[in-house]
Protein backbone atom coordinates (compact mmCIF):
# COMPACT_ATOMS: atom_id res chain seq x y z
CA UNK A 1 0.00 0.00 0.00
CA UNK A 2 1.36 3.48 -1.11
CA UNK A 3 1.44 6.16 1.34
CA UNK A 4 -0.85 8.31 -0.15
CA UNK A 5 -3.49 5.51 0.49
CA UNK A 6 -2.55 4.75 3.72
CA UNK A 7 -3.13 8.31 4.94
CA UNK A 8 -6.61 8.34 3.09
CA UNK A 9 -7.38 5.35 4.85
CA UNK A 10 -6.27 6.85 8.39
CA UNK A 11 -8.94 9.75 7.28
CA UNK A 12 -11.37 7.27 6.58
CA UNK A 13 -10.38 5.62 9.96
CA UNK A 14 -11.01 8.76 12.06
CA UNK A 15 -14.23 8.57 12.16
CA UNK A 16 -14.94 5.67 13.53
CA UNK A 17 -14.74 4.53 17.00
CA UNK A 18 -14.82 1.35 18.81
CA UNK A 19 -14.80 -2.16 18.01
CA UNK A 20 -17.95 -2.11 15.53
CA UNK A 21 -18.64 -2.93 11.55
CA UNK A 22 -19.53 0.60 10.64
CA UNK A 23 -21.11 1.10 7.02
CA UNK A 24 -20.58 3.85 6.73
CA UNK A 25 -17.03 3.41 6.64
CA UNK A 26 -17.82 0.36 4.27
CA UNK A 27 -19.58 2.90 1.72
CA UNK A 28 -16.49 5.16 1.60
CA UNK A 29 -14.35 2.44 1.79
CA UNK A 30 -15.90 0.54 -1.40
CA UNK A 31 -16.04 3.93 -3.48
CA UNK A 32 -12.92 4.62 -2.68
CA UNK A 33 -11.35 1.19 -3.79
CA UNK A 34 -13.38 1.72 -6.69
CA UNK A 35 -11.61 4.62 -7.91
CA UNK A 36 -8.25 4.02 -6.59
CA UNK A 37 -8.37 0.55 -8.59
CA UNK A 38 -6.32 -1.13 -5.98
CA UNK A 39 -5.91 -3.79 -3.39
CA UNK A 40 -4.89 -3.32 0.51
CA UNK A 41 -4.22 -5.37 3.48
CA UNK A 42 -5.04 -4.58 7.31
CA UNK A 43 -4.43 -6.83 9.72
CA UNK A 44 -8.19 -6.49 11.46
CA UNK A 45 -10.10 -6.48 8.21
CA UNK A 46 -11.32 -8.23 5.90
CA UNK A 47 -12.84 -8.34 2.06
CA UNK A 48 -15.25 -10.43 0.53
CA UNK A 49 -15.41 -10.43 -3.19
CA UNK A 50 -18.42 -9.03 -3.60
CA UNK A 51 -19.51 -6.72 -0.68
CA UNK A 52 -16.40 -4.68 1.48
CA UNK A 53 -16.55 -5.29 4.97
CA UNK A 54 -14.52 -3.34 7.29
CA UNK A 55 -14.26 -4.57 11.28
CA UNK A 56 -11.24 -2.87 13.01
CA UNK A 57 -10.07 -2.37 16.52
CA UNK A 58 -9.61 0.94 18.43
CA UNK A 59 -8.22 1.63 21.95
CA UNK A 60 -10.08 4.43 23.08
CA UNK A 61 -7.45 6.13 26.05
CA UNK A 62 -8.62 8.03 28.69
CA UNK A 63 -8.16 8.61 32.51
CA UNK A 64 -10.71 5.67 34.30
CA UNK A 65 -12.84 7.66 36.63
CA UNK A 66 -12.26 6.63 40.92
CA UNK A 67 -15.56 5.01 41.74
CA UNK A 68 -17.38 7.50 44.35
CA UNK A 69 -18.48 5.35 47.10
CA UNK A 70 -21.97 6.73 49.23
CA UNK A 71 -20.51 4.57 52.48
CA UNK A 72 -18.40 1.96 54.14
CA UNK A 73 -20.54 -0.91 53.57
CA UNK A 74 -20.22 -0.12 49.83
CA UNK A 75 -16.21 0.48 50.38
CA UNK A 76 -16.24 -3.10 51.60
CA UNK A 77 -18.47 -4.75 49.47
CA UNK A 78 -16.21 -3.52 46.60
CA UNK A 79 -13.06 -4.23 48.18
CA UNK A 80 -13.10 -7.11 50.71
CA UNK A 81 -9.36 -7.21 51.73
CA UNK A 82 -10.33 -3.46 53.84
CA UNK A 83 -12.04 -6.33 56.44
CA UNK A 84 -10.71 -5.17 59.38
CA UNK A 85 -8.95 -2.40 58.56
CA UNK A 86 -10.96 0.83 60.45
CA UNK A 87 -9.36 4.05 59.45
CA UNK A 88 -10.40 7.30 57.53
CA UNK A 89 -11.91 6.61 54.21
CA UNK A 90 -12.95 9.41 51.49
CA UNK A 91 -17.48 8.88 50.64
CA UNK A 92 -19.42 10.83 48.29
CA UNK A 93 -23.04 9.80 50.30
CA UNK A 94 -24.72 12.37 47.88
CA UNK A 95 -22.61 11.25 45.05
CA UNK A 96 -20.63 14.35 44.68
CA UNK A 97 -19.42 16.51 47.68
CA UNK A 98 -16.29 14.20 49.37
CA UNK A 99 -16.17 13.41 53.14
CA UNK A 100 -13.41 12.24 54.89
CA UNK A 101 -15.15 9.92 57.86
CA UNK A 102 -14.14 6.38 59.92
CA UNK A 103 -14.56 3.40 58.80
CA UNK A 104 -15.26 0.62 61.48
CA UNK A 105 -14.61 -2.05 59.04
CA UNK A 106 -14.30 -5.10 62.18
CA UNK A 107 -17.63 -5.10 64.35
CA UNK A 108 -19.62 -7.94 63.19
CA UNK A 109 -18.21 -8.10 59.52
CA UNK A 110 -17.51 -4.28 59.60
CA UNK A 111 -19.08 -1.83 56.91
CA UNK A 112 -20.14 0.94 59.80
CA UNK A 113 -20.31 4.41 58.50
CA UNK A 114 -19.19 6.01 61.44
CA UNK A 115 -21.65 9.23 62.23
CA UNK A 116 -20.51 10.23 65.78
CA UNK A 117 -17.10 9.85 67.29
CA UNK A 118 -15.06 10.59 70.82
CA UNK A 119 -12.30 9.60 72.38
CA UNK A 120 -11.60 12.17 74.24
CA UNK A 121 -11.96 16.15 75.14
CA UNK A 122 -10.01 17.97 72.01
CA UNK A 123 -12.87 18.69 70.27
CA UNK A 124 -15.21 21.40 71.58
CA UNK A 125 -19.31 19.78 70.91
CA UNK A 126 -21.31 22.83 71.94
CA UNK A 127 -21.78 24.20 68.29
CA UNK A 128 -24.19 25.88 66.28
CA UNK A 129 -27.17 24.21 64.11
CA UNK A 130 -25.30 25.06 60.83
CA UNK A 131 -22.51 23.32 62.45
CA UNK A 132 -24.33 19.74 63.06
CA UNK A 133 -25.97 20.46 59.76
CA UNK A 134 -22.32 20.00 57.79
CA UNK A 135 -20.52 18.47 60.39
CA UNK A 136 -17.11 18.89 62.31
CA UNK A 137 -14.26 17.76 63.85
CA UNK A 138 -11.27 15.03 62.72
CA UNK A 139 -12.55 12.11 60.87
CA UNK A 140 -9.56 10.06 63.67
CA UNK A 141 -10.60 11.68 66.48
CA UNK A 142 -13.58 13.27 67.59
CA UNK A 143 -16.20 14.35 64.89
CA UNK A 144 -20.28 15.03 64.16
CA UNK A 145 -19.96 13.78 60.36
CA UNK A 146 -23.22 16.03 59.68
CA UNK A 147 -27.46 16.00 60.11
CA UNK A 148 -27.42 16.49 56.12
CA UNK A 149 -24.70 13.45 55.32
CA UNK A 150 -26.81 11.46 57.85
CA UNK A 151 -30.48 12.19 56.28
CA UNK A 152 -28.50 11.63 52.73
CA UNK A 153 -27.19 8.39 53.80
CA UNK A 154 -30.66 6.97 55.89
CA UNK A 155 -33.03 8.36 53.32
CA UNK A 156 -32.00 6.16 50.21
CA UNK A 157 -31.99 2.14 51.66
CA UNK A 158 -33.12 1.14 55.41
CA UNK A 159 -30.25 1.10 58.38
CA UNK A 160 -29.26 0.15 61.26
CA UNK A 161 -28.25 2.12 64.05
CA UNK A 162 -25.09 0.43 67.17
CA UNK A 163 -24.09 2.80 69.61
CA UNK A 164 -20.63 1.79 71.00
CA UNK A 165 -19.78 3.42 74.50
CA UNK A 166 -16.73 2.89 76.79
CA UNK A 167 -16.86 4.09 80.56
CA UNK A 168 -13.97 4.96 82.32
CA UNK A 169 -13.36 1.78 84.10
CA UNK A 170 -12.58 0.40 80.56
CA UNK A 171 -16.25 -1.34 80.56
CA UNK A 172 -17.74 -1.56 77.04
CA UNK A 173 -21.14 -1.64 75.86
CA UNK A 174 -23.60 -1.24 73.08
CA UNK A 175 -27.30 -0.50 71.55
CA UNK A 176 -28.36 -1.79 68.37
CA UNK A 177 -31.64 -0.19 66.85
CA UNK A 178 -32.80 -2.32 63.35
CA UNK A 179 -34.59 0.89 62.60
CA UNK A 180 -32.87 4.35 62.03
CA UNK A 181 -33.75 7.29 59.97
CA UNK A 182 -32.91 11.28 60.00
CA UNK A 183 -35.52 13.55 57.86
CA UNK A 184 -34.25 16.54 55.96
CA UNK A 185 -33.40 20.02 57.46
CA UNK A 186 -37.04 21.31 56.69
CA UNK A 187 -38.22 18.35 59.50
CA UNK A 188 -35.71 19.50 62.24
CA UNK A 189 -34.15 16.45 61.24
CA UNK A 190 -36.62 13.93 62.75
CA UNK A 191 -35.38 11.03 64.33
CA UNK A 192 -37.03 7.76 63.49
CA UNK A 193 -35.76 5.47 65.72
CA UNK A 194 -36.61 1.69 66.68
CA UNK A 195 -35.62 -2.01 67.60
CA UNK A 196 -33.46 -1.89 70.75
CA UNK A 197 -31.21 -4.92 71.55
CA UNK A 198 -27.92 -4.98 73.22
CA UNK A 199 -26.14 -4.19 76.75
CA UNK A 200 -26.56 -0.89 77.95
CA UNK A 201 -30.31 -0.39 78.04
CA UNK A 202 -32.66 1.60 75.53
CA UNK A 203 -32.55 5.72 75.86
CA UNK A 204 -33.61 5.75 72.26
CA UNK A 205 -36.86 4.38 72.20
CA UNK A 206 -38.84 6.65 72.82
CA UNK A 207 -37.37 9.46 70.57
CA UNK A 208 -39.41 8.84 67.77
CA UNK A 209 -40.70 12.05 65.55
CA UNK A 210 -38.06 14.35 67.98
CA UNK A 211 -36.31 17.07 66.41
CA UNK A 212 -32.96 18.06 66.76
CA UNK A 213 -32.13 20.98 68.96
CA UNK A 214 -29.15 23.32 69.52
CA UNK A 215 -28.41 26.15 70.80
CA UNK A 216 -29.38 28.81 68.44
CA UNK A 217 -32.55 26.48 67.53
CA UNK A 218 -34.48 25.06 69.97
CA UNK A 219 -37.01 22.53 68.57
CA UNK A 220 -37.30 20.55 71.86
CA UNK A 221 -40.40 19.72 73.92
CA UNK A 222 -39.36 21.93 76.78
CA UNK A 223 -39.95 25.67 78.26
CA UNK A 224 -36.39 26.53 78.30
CA UNK A 225 -33.81 25.24 75.37
CA UNK A 226 -32.43 21.46 76.30
CA UNK A 227 -28.96 22.16 74.50
CA UNK A 228 -28.50 25.16 76.62
CA UNK A 229 -29.35 23.36 79.80
CA UNK A 230 -27.39 20.40 79.12
CA UNK A 231 -24.38 22.00 76.86
CA UNK A 232 -24.84 19.95 73.69
CA UNK A 233 -27.23 19.11 70.51
CA UNK A 234 -29.42 16.23 70.41
CA UNK A 235 -32.78 15.01 69.62
CA UNK A 236 -34.46 16.51 72.86
CA UNK A 237 -37.58 16.14 74.52
CA UNK A 238 -38.04 17.24 77.67
CA UNK A 239 -35.23 17.02 78.04
CA UNK A 240 -33.46 13.49 77.87
CA UNK A 241 -32.12 10.45 78.45
CA UNK A 242 -29.08 10.42 76.74
CA UNK A 243 -26.69 13.31 75.65
CA UNK A 244 -23.72 12.00 73.42
CA UNK A 245 -22.68 14.90 72.29
CA UNK A 246 -22.55 16.27 75.65
CA UNK A 247 -19.24 17.77 77.55
CA UNK A 248 -16.35 15.49 77.74
CA UNK A 249 -15.29 15.25 81.05
CA UNK A 250 -12.31 13.63 81.20
CA UNK A 251 -13.18 11.35 83.94
CA UNK A 252 -16.68 9.53 85.40
CA UNK A 253 -17.99 12.89 86.43
CA UNK A 254 -22.35 12.57 87.04
CA UNK A 255 -24.71 14.94 84.96
CA UNK A 256 -26.66 15.31 81.98
CA UNK A 257 -24.70 17.96 80.69
CA UNK A 258 -22.18 15.05 80.04
CA UNK A 259 -21.31 12.83 77.35
CA UNK A 260 -23.82 10.35 79.03
CA UNK A 261 -25.95 6.82 78.09
CA UNK A 262 -28.15 6.94 81.71
CA UNK A 263 -30.16 3.73 81.05
CA UNK A 264 -26.74 1.75 81.10
CA UNK A 265 -26.26 2.42 84.99
CA UNK A 266 -29.19 4.03 86.00
CA UNK A 267 -27.13 7.45 86.52
CA UNK A 268 -25.72 9.72 84.11
CA UNK A 269 -22.28 9.17 84.29
CA UNK A 270 -19.58 10.52 81.83
CA UNK A 271 -18.37 7.87 79.26
CA UNK A 272 -14.69 7.87 78.11
CA UNK A 273 -15.25 6.92 74.38
CA UNK A 274 -18.48 7.06 72.01
CA UNK A 275 -19.46 5.70 68.98
CA UNK A 276 -22.47 6.06 66.77
CA UNK A 277 -22.55 4.28 63.39
CA UNK A 278 -25.07 2.95 60.93
CA UNK A 279 -25.04 0.34 58.50
CA UNK A 280 -27.36 -0.65 55.79
CA UNK A 281 -29.91 -3.68 57.18
CA1 LIG B 1 -37.64 24.37 74.23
Amino acid sequence: MNILLFCELVVLFSCCTGNQKNPNIQDLLEKFLKIKQTSWKHDNSFIKSAKIGVLSTYVLNGTKNKRKYTDCSEILRSDPSKKKHDGVYTIYPDHVNKKEIFCDMTTEGGGWTVIQKRIDGSTDFYRTWEEFKKGFGNSSRNYWIGNDVIHQLTKTSPQKLRIALQRYSGEKGQAEYSKFAVGNEKTKYKLTVSGYSGTIGDCLGNRNGWKFTTKDQDNDNYKANCAKLYHAAWWYDACLATNLNGLYAKSALIGYKYNTWAAWKNKPEALRTTLMMIRPV
